[in-house]
């Protein structure tokens, strides 16, 4: 920050501040990561100088030889980390992925079926107070309520009875695996087309830690800064014969310019994903996920679908009598970041909920292991058992700051 802090020290005082609440605390949103510093030096890049509006080899501006050679790269190492035939790298986010391929095989008012969001769908997957309740019909499936896991049978009976054009599967916060190749069987069956949304998994995907959705289903949408690790933006992968219609509807269908210093830090992500560490990484994910719903159980505390298959848990704070809001903002002051989230057959606002998630990709990346996922579980659990008891809560910010800044902010 040494130009900045010396042109605008205001927003360079404000950026210091983050990276230190970042660095003495403990990250625990599901849906975010730390990045390398190779990823941070190529989004700050002059690759942010430039238009490319088109694809490589393609494109409406001069100047754009190093820019098609960055997209070319990301999409190479993408298609290579998945083994999908085809790649677009130029979604600005996870929504806009979604987007396209509503946009490139739907119409308006075709039926579109997917995850309830209260049940742990994402909003552009048919939430009313997004584009996708407005422009589609939307039906959605939940979770069986015993077992709070997907019933696949379920799905298929609901499938038959609503005929979607679109299938959507993927979640924003379900602990468990997702049978991808059940998805395409039920969409195939009444003719649908099966869309696969592993914006949270796709580490765990690419790596085989779950299964991947790309060659199974026909279109998988992502993020790239979940579980993958990169900077902030979206992705597409689909077979040879869906290429031009995808790569159509995003640009010049509802995107402009890329965001060039974006794709270029992206094709870092993929090549660090492509190193055997990445799997080894994301293995350790699951591990910590696994021993931190472990610790919480032990204490007493329930979980959605009784703990997790992947990066993330789900608690249940009924039995406590406290909100996710009041554990949200009680945990906040100890250092832990969380986020209030609802749980199935949730009966407050998503303002408020009844449930907290709770993710390992960032503290994983920072190098922890079971053994601090022990000990994060009992302050979770000290915490979210006693959250206005203030001395406790301090004694326990303390520790997490005694405990994260020894270790590094920036994966390897
Ligand atoms: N993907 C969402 C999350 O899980 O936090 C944000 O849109």
């Amino acid at each position: 920050m040494s130009y900045l802090s010396k042109t605008d020290p205001e927003i360079a005082d404000i950026i210091e501040k983050e990276r230190l609440r970042q660095f003495n605390g403990l990250e625990l949103i599901a849906s975010e990561n730390l990045v390398s510093r190779a990823v941070l030096e190529a989004m700050g890049s002059v690759m942010t100088n430039k238009y490319a509006e088109g694809y490589p080899g393609k494109r409406y501006y001069g100047g754009c030889e190093f820019h098609d050679m960055a997209e070319n790269l990301a999409r190479d190492r993408l298609k290579k980390l998945f083994g999908a035939e085809h790649a677009n790298v130029q979604p600005h986010s996870g929504t806009q992925a979604n987007m396209a391929v509503y946009f490139a095989f739907m119409n308006l008012g075709d039926t579109l079926m997917s995850m309830k969001l209260t049940q742990g769908g994402h909003l552009s997957h048919g939430s009313p107070v997004s584009f996708t309740g407005k422009f589609y019909r939307v039906v959605q499936y939940g979770v069986d309520p015993k077992t709070e896991m997907i019933d696949y049978g379920v799905v298929e009976e609901q499938a038959k009875k609503e005929r979607p054009k679109m299938l959507v599967c993927g979640a924003s916060a379900y602990p468990r695996t997702i049978d991808f190749k059940a998805f395409q069987e039920i969409a195939d069956g009444v003719d649908a087309y099966c869309m696969a949304d592993i914006a949270h998994i796709a580490g765990l995907c690419a790596t085989g830690v779950h299964q991947n959705s790309v060659n199974v289903v026909n279109f998988t949408t992502t993020t790239t800064h979940k579980t993958l690790r990169g900077p902030r933006g979206g992705a597409i992968m689909c077979n040879s014969e869906y290429a031009a219609a995808i790569d159509k509807a995003i640009f010049p269908g509802m995107q402009g310019g890329p965001l060039m210093h974006t794709i270029t830090a992206k094709a870092v992500c993929f090549k660090e994903a492509l190193s055997p560490s990445f799997t080894e990484y994301n293995k350790q994910i699951v591990k910590n996920a696994k021993m931190l719903a472990e610790t919480l159980i032990n204490n007493g505390l329930r979980l959605v679908s009784g703990g997790t298959d992947n990066h993330l848990i789900l608690i249940d704070l009924t039995a406590q009598g406290i909100t996710g809001l009041e554990a949200e903002n009680a945990l906040c002051s100890a250092g832990i970041t969380v986020n209030k989230n609802t749980i199935p057959n949730e009966t407050k606002s998503p303002f408020v909920t009844s449930g907290l998630r709770v993710g390992t990709p960032a503290i994983t990346s920072r190098g922890m292991k079971e053994s601090e996922m022990r000990q994060i579980g009992n302050w979770i659990s000290s915490v979210v058992k006693d959250v206005k008891n203030e001395a406790m809560i301090k004694d326990v910010q303390a520790k997490v700051t005694r405990m994260a800044s020894s270790f590094a902010l920036y994966p390897e």
